[in-house]
């Protein structure tokens, strides 16, 4: 083990006081808060994640962003050597790091995660300091800088080194970092960015090859949050308008981070973000959020008077378009390659019923419900051959199988299926949702089914379905089960619950659950009118205000 100077840290540490009222804690995907109240946080990761490259004789990752929430913001992301994200069990150890509150804390805290460890499977790997380093990747916030200078520290106070890779997307990060480990490590960072773009970029050209360009021209209206995203996708336009898709991007930096558009915003809010211009029926757009790990289609269907209908195409259709194509692709395989494939699809309670149904009755393929948060899909999805999974809100992947890819590769020279299969694995980024890498797999898909914007989306309905969200005393109190679709406490909610449910038609559906990145209670609900799945979530909401102590207005 190498010999830590605990002086330093010591020292170090107290240039970088955690405030006093400011108790973080890890949520969803690391932690998030006002960046004025960060520092000592992201000196505190920067400790942490030296740490476990030292302990795994690897290279981690730190992503500096807070995603879609807004500019005032940040947080940090902590990445694997294998490009995944930190492991749940080593989220207390990152939490009490970051709460302590003094620097000899700071610590012991420290020296009990490098000298018991946190798991025993991480205890007795060798360090190999001199070849690891910490890469640091940060989004476009005007707080990065700062905050980046006291991750360093933490980075250089435990004597590894770092690399700055820049201003990234969160999911171009985890390639990076992915690369950076691997056999083949490039030379740079810059080189593993431009490795990113190549694998990407390569295999869309392949797949749609030799197609004929959409009705529509192949035009793709593309807004970017004014988040890091556009930064990166100005430099690939060119290439892909060759390749028949002509990218138009809006909210490129001219506005505010996140302030009405993004991802999140046109998913929740179901309206078209700022700065579009009025859309023709159909004409296809899609929303990135701050740091382009999710992605929504959208677009708008004819128009009323009383205006035009939206129409999101979220994360579940994009799941369910893309499980279709590739459960078409595995039936052309032969028997000697494809018999005992094992093919699952992953959700939240979040899914609309109606894609759920899709998947399991016109697809045949199974589902998997998991709590949210892309870590807990992202793990589900491990245990198949193909493990497609997406959360409504646009955040998704497929992972295939080490197996599956290598028996691919046998077969791909005399099966064009095996190797559209190879092709998809590449155009995805296996190791996180991603924005990008979603603009492509969807618009391959498109391209090779001929499919426009309004046969995608018929492949089902969407129930009609509502989110409501309200505050509590202490959220902390309301704890779920069953992937979040049962309330365990306070005692008697979830009884509540079912008995509004009873009240109406069958196959109405509600839940209630904590955010885990806002101090917020969230509240889904489902029902064949949008009246009802409206008023449901209010009586829900009602109930959980009254049962859990709300604060503010009642819903
Ligand atoms: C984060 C998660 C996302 C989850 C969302 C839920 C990652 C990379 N992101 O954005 O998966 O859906 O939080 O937010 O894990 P909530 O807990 O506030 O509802
Ligand atoms: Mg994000």
């Amino acid at each position: 083990m190498t010999n830590i100077d605990y002086v330093k840290v010591f020292e170090s540490s107290s240039a970088f006081p955690r405030p006093s009222s400011f108790c973080p804690s890890y949520g969803t995907a690391g932690f998030r808060a006002d960046a004025s109240l960060l520092l000592s946080t992201l000196f505190r990761c920067g400790l942490l994640v030296a740490a476990r490259s030292l302990l795994l004789g690897k290279s981690c990752g730190l992503m500096i962003t807070a995603s879609h929430n807004q500019v005032s913001d940040n947080g940090v992301k902590l990445i694997e050597p294998d490009g995944s994200m930190l492991p749940q069990d080593w989220e207390p150890a990152a939490t009490a790091l970051a709460q302590c509150s003094t620097d000899q804390e700071v610590v012991d805290s420290l020296r009990s995660i490098l000298t018991t460890g946190v798991s025993a499977s991480t205890l007795n790997t060798p360090s190999c300091e001199g070849i690891l380093s910490v890469l640091f990747g940060y989004d476009n916030r005007p707080s990065a800088p700062d905050l980046l200078k006291a991750a360093v520290a933490g980075v250089a106070a435990l004597g590894v080194q770092h690399q700055d890779v820049g201003f990234v997307t969160t999911p171009m990060m985890h390639f990076v970092v992915h690369q950076w480990n691997s056999p083949c490590r490039p030379a740079s960072t810059h080189e593993a960015q431009e490795t990113y773009f190549e694998t990407l970029i390569g295999a869309f050209e392949q797949l749609v090859e030799g197609l004929p360009r959409p009705p529509d021209g192949g035009q793709l209206l593309i807004d970017c949050a004014n988040g890091v995203g556009a930064h990166h996708l100005v430099k690939v336009q060119q290439r892909l308008w060759s390749a028949g898709l002509q990218m138009v991007l809006f909210n490129t930096g001219d506005g505010q981070l996140n302030m009405e558009c993004g991802a999140d915003h046109v998913q929740k809010e179901r309206v078209a973000p700022t700065g579009f211009p009025e859309l023709k029926p159909y004409s296809r757009c899609c929303s990135v959020d701050g740091d382009a790990d999710r992605l929504v289609y959208f677009t708008v269907a004819g128009s009323t008077s009383e205006g035009t209908t939206m129409l999101l195409l979220d994360g579940d259709k994009i799941a369910s378009l893309t499980a279709a194509f590739i459960k078409d692709l595995l039936k052309q395989l032969p028997d000697s390659v494809g018999s005992d494939i094992k093919v699952g699809v992953i959700q939240t309670a979040y899914a609309n019923g109606a894609s759920t149904s899709y998947v399991k009755e016109q697809l045949l393929l199974s589902v998997e419900c998991t709590p949210t948060g892309v870590k807990y899909l992202h793990q589900a999805a491990h245990s198949y051959d193909v493990g497609v999974y997406w959360e409504a809100n646009g955040h998704g992947t497929v992972l295939f199988s080490a197996e599956l890819l290598r028996r691919l590769e046998k077969a791909e020279r005399v099966c064009s299926a095996a190797k559209d299969l190879l092709l998809l694995s590449k155009v995805i980024n296996q190791t996180v949702g991603d924005a990008f890498s979603g603009i492509l797999l969807v618009e391959a898909v498109l391209r090779r089914k001929a499919w426009s914007l309004s046969q995608w989306d018929g492949l089902y309905q969407d129930m009609p379905s509502r989110q409501i969200k309200l505050k509590v005393a202490d959220r902390a109190l309301i704890t779920v089960e069953d992937a979040e679709r049962k309330c365990v406490t306070p005692a008697g909610l979830q009884k509540d619950i079912d008995a509004l449910i009873s009240e109406y038609p069958a196959g109405s559906r509600a839940f209630v659950r904590p955010s885990g990145t806002e101090d917020a209670v969230r509240v889904y609900s489902e029902a064949p009118t949008q009246e009802q799945a409206n008023d449901l979530a209010c009586r829900v909401g009602k109930a959980v205000y009254l049962q859990a102590g709300g604060v503010g207005p009642m819903p």
